[in-house]
């Protein structure tokens, strides 16, 4: 099976099982786990802010930071493709309280500065109180952009001008840091908090970071907490999480490269349709232009042929590539594509 249905999927590499296997454990809950505090230790300085702290999911990273920054009532600000708004199970609003107030994504990902500052709400009585923008950095619905630091600096720049905070989701914030170039620490620079994940393409079994200040992940903690997430012998979590940074960033350029060359080739199959100049990083989200075949349908014929790759909306599907996934692997899930689109159920 080729399966491109996510970067979720990757399985932990040789050198994690046996860090794992070795790694020195305590109770995480006392703060006494080693392993989990130098893998914190090391994603807080990945992302250039004071401290770190190891959750289970990006779900609960990005649950425990809208705890940390928003009370019950206050609204918050995110973009209505975002992964925050549509997938997490309306975390936010059903344990938070939080009002959850939408802005248009533009297709590279993107809020507009001035949709931002148009929902910020005046003090008044009858409002809830504007708290939280929130991004996201690579946007999965928006088919893998990456932010750069100046549309970032736009938007935070207006939340910070009206006293509101801004939370990156950066599950895949390493992929865009690889493929603009830059350190992720630039890329978070302007985030009061910014979550990342070990286990989407940089291939750890479980595990999520929130960074931010020392104040800040203080009171997460305690969130984190309330949510259920205080975990024990973390440690042989963290191992792999470890192994995830120090070996796993540098070759997202090669998940980049296949998803690139995947898009390229989309792009002249009969039928479907991508401009193959919006893959920047390791998603590719594309259309069924023929009206007579569903996404569903395609993905079937998919499956049937060793390839998985998931519908994501009524005309899309989405294909991701990872850890695993091979550029021979790539030219085979072309091949079984371009014989999908023609081959009738
Ligand atoms: N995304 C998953 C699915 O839930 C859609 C995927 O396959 O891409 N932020 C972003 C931007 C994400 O893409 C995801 C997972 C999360 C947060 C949540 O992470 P987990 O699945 O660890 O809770």
């Amino acid at each position: 099976m080729i399966d491109l249905r996510s970067d979720t999927v990757t399985l932990p590499t040789p050198r994690m099982r046996e860090a794992m296997y070795r790694a020195e454990v305590g109770d995480d809950v006392f703060g006494e786990d080693p392993t989990v505090n130098r893998l914190q230790e090391m994603a807080a300085e990945r992302v250039g802010k004071e401290a770190a702290l190891f959750v289970a999911s990006g779900t609960m990273a990005n649950l425990v930071s809208v705890l940390t920054h928003c009370g019950r009532g206050d609204e918050m600000i995110v973009g209505d493709r975002a992964h925050m708004f549509l997938y997490e199970a309306g975390g936010a609003s059903a344990l938070g309280g939080v009002h959850v107030r939408t802005v248009p994504n533009q297709p590279d990902g993107t809020l507009r500065p001035a949709d931002v500052e148009a929902a910020i709400r005046p003090d008044n009585v009858h409002f809830p109180r504007s708290r939280l923008v929130a991004l996201e950095n690579t946007h999965n619905r928006c088919g893998g952009a990456a932010l750069s630091a100046e549309q970032i600096h736009a938007v935070a720049a207006v939340a910070h001008a009206h006293g509101l905070r801004v939370h990156l989701d950066g599950a895949r914030i390493f992929n865009a840091a690889i493929a603009l170039g830059v350190p992720a620490s630039t890329l978070a620079a302007e985030a009061d908090s910014v979550s990342f994940c070990l286990s989407k393409g940089l291939s750890a079994p479980v595990g999520s970071l929130v960074c931010g200040s020392h104040e800040f992940i203080a009171e997460a903690r305690r969130n984190r907490k309330i949510v259920g997430g205080g975990m024990r012998q973390a440690g042989v979590l963290a191992a792999a999480g470890i192994v995830a940074l120090e070996e796993m960033i540098d070759r997202l350029a090669e998940d980049h490269a296949n998803a690139r060359l995947l898009a390229e080739a989309i792009a002249e199959i009969p039928g479907l349709a991508i401009d193959p100049r919006t893959v920047q990083t390791n998603i590719v989200i594309f259309e069924v232009a023929d009206p007579a075949l569903t996404p569903a349908e395609l993905s079937r014929r998919l499956l049937a042929e060793g390839v998985k790759i998931n519908p994501i909306e009524e005309r899309k599907l989405r294909a991701v590539t990872h850890y695993g996934i091979e550029r021979a692997h790539i030219e085979e899930a072309i091949r079984a594509l371009r014989r999908a689109v023609v081959s009738g159920p």
